[in-house]
């Protein structure tokens, strides 16, 4: 069995949609992060940045602690959406989106939804970044049918939870054809939908 210990947050979600896509047997462990609860001693053992999302997989005596290795490890375990031949298409996509995707876009929710007004600096250029961002993954749809190949993948998985902020973020997805047929085709699988009603029965991805 699988404890995840997890939040309702893009980052949180990656993992609940994995695990119900996977239909892995698991549980949530809810942290509060407006309580803090990320900084417990006893939560600092299994995540060494105070952050979610984090599982134990009890069977096999392991605990993993960031998104991305958590989704390469359920992948691996399961044999599902990590394909042998489009590995290194997956694990670029999959890291663009760890280190440049997710993190830019949490920038511009620091400032544009979270703080407007504080910064005028870190809105423009968070504002900017998040809308080449928007054009960099439509050129990149515009080719592939999914961000990796033409067949669904963890690097979806992981950015999708992100995109799914876009009422967030200003931007319009209906302007990028290519980004948003993506976005809707994810939406309506149901095991994404379940991913997103776990952590809160009101819980869906926006519609464009
Ligand atoms: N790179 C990490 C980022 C995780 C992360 O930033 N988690 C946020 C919620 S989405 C968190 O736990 N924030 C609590 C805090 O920073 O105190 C991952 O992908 O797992």
């Amino acid at each position: 069995m699988i404890e995840l210990f997890s939040a309702p947050t893009p980052n949180g979600t990656k993992i609940t949609i994995m695990l119900e896509e996977i239909s892995a047997e698991y549980k949530i462990s809810l942290i509060d992060l407006k309580n803090n609860e990320q900084f417990n001693s006893e939560f600092i053992k299994i995540s060494p940045f105070s952050k979610i999302p984090v599982i134990i997989d009890h069977k096999n005596n392991k605990s993993i602690f960031e998104s991305g290795a958590i989704l390469i490890y359920l992948a691996e375990l399961f044999g599902k959406y990590y394909d042998n031949k489009e590995r290194l298409n997956i694990n670029q996509w999959l890291m663009a989106q760890m280190g440049y995707v997710g993190p830019m876009l949490g920038q511009h929710h620091q400032f544009h939804y979270y703080n407007p007004g504080k910064s005028k600096f870190g809105e423009d250029r968070y504002f900017e970044i998040a809308k080449k961002i928007y054009q960099q993954l439509d050129d990149r749809l515009s080719v592939s049918e999914y961000l990796a190949s033409k067949d669904y993948s963890i690097a979806d998985i992981a950015t999708f939870p992100w995109i799914a902020r876009h009422n967030w973020h200003d931007i319009g997805l209906n302007n990028y054809k290519n980004l948003k047929r993506w976005y809707v085709n994810i939406s309506q699988r149901k095991n994404v939908l379940k991913g997103y009603k776990v952590m809160n029965e009101n819980n869906i991805p926006p519609k464009p």
